[in-house]
């Protein structure tokens, strides 16, 4: 690629096309953009993330992750377009660069690498991770039930050969390991936005129990005002409310164990559809899909701009 904007960001592309687009976009935008690895994955793929940040020395920052289940391919495209249209808009459009004058923002696109991989090589629907684990031929863990959140809990399983396999401890995943390292060794995350599809909801905390947060009503109002912006794009429909009161009891997942250790403003998408082409989303959804998200990211960051 010339530059990062010429991508066709209207296609999906294999992990090796992304983690090349990535460096086009550190090279286009070297005062704004870097590249960092926090790890590697149990195939040892290197499990980079994106930083945004005008200086500063450890701002307030907000992590994002896209694709950490493997076959949700519209999430990974969004994070593409969405890293994109922030580097892009960085002193151009006011919001962006009021946002990115202050506060740092932490990027991962590929959460699960080896399961992308995966997808293209050989199973579209792979969602794990790809670990091994002794006693079961059965493979991968459920990077969102391995967080060390009401871990082994309901909405989870200890069978290998599950697709919510919570895996043998909390954190047995590089995956996920490499982030809650990142984040305690930061200190200073105020956000976490963890992208999935499909389902088309905007949750928070908690989904490994029924109790409200003790924050409920402020995550709320914010959803409410996030999800009417989305819907003011296209009029694509967003349910909202907590993991557990939206979509299911979830035990071990991302945005419980942000929550708990220090992240107030954890929230976590569904993206589209709501089952019509599921985890098949036609690339002629991305741009859309991607665009109309945009208004709700950006509610949600300056929100945590201003508190
Ligand atoms: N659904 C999510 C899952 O992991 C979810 C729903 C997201 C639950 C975030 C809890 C937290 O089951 C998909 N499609 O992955
Ligand atoms: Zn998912």
């Amino acid at each position: 690629e010339r530059s990062a904007n010429e991508f066709n960001f209207a296609s999906y592309h294999t992990l090796e096309e992304i983690y090349d687009w990535m460096d086009t976009l550190v090279a286009d935008h070297p005062n704004l953009v870097s590249k960092i690895q926090i790890g590697e994955s149990y195939e040892k793929r290197p499990l980079y993330v994106l930083k945004f940040s005008t200086g500063g020395s450890n701002r307030p920052a907000v992590w994002l992750d896209t694709g950490i289940h493997s076959r949700e391919w519209v999430t990974q495209a969004t994070g593409v377009w969405t890293a994109n249209k922030l580097a892009e808009d960085y002193g151009h459009d006011p919001t962006v660069t009021s946002l990115l004058d202050t506060m740092d923002i932490f990027f991962e696109i590929v959460t699960n690498p080896d399961g992308y991989a995966f997808t293209h090589s050989s199973n579209r629907l792979w969602r794990k991770t790809r670990s091994i684990h002794a006693g079961s031929s059965c493979i991968g863990v459920d990077p969102n039930r391995n967080w060390d959140a009401g871990f082994g809990g309901s909405g989870s399983s200890s069978n290998p050969c599950s697709e919510t396999y919570h895996g043998p401890y909390a954190h047995s995943e590089s995956e996920v390991k490499s982030i809650v390292d990142f984040i305690q060794s930061h200190g200073n995350v105020k956000g976490l936005i963890s992208i999935h599809s499909y389902s088309q909801m905007l949750m928070f905390p908690y989904g490994y129990k029924w109790t409200t947060s003790p924050d409920h009503e402020e995550l709320n109002k914010l959803a409410e005002k996030a999800v009417n912006d989305l819907a003011a794009v296209y009029g694509t429909e967003y349910t909202y409310g907590s993991i557990a009161n939206t979509i299911y009891l979830a035990a071990g997942t991302t945005v419980d164990w942000a929550y708990e250790n220090g992240v107030k403003y954890s929230y976590t998408f569904e993206l589209r559809d709501t089952g019509r082409y599921g985890f098949l989303l036609p690339s002629s959804q991305i741009i859309p899909t991607a665009t109309e998200t945009w208004p709700a990211l950006l509610d949600i960051l300056v929100h945590i701009q201003q508190h």
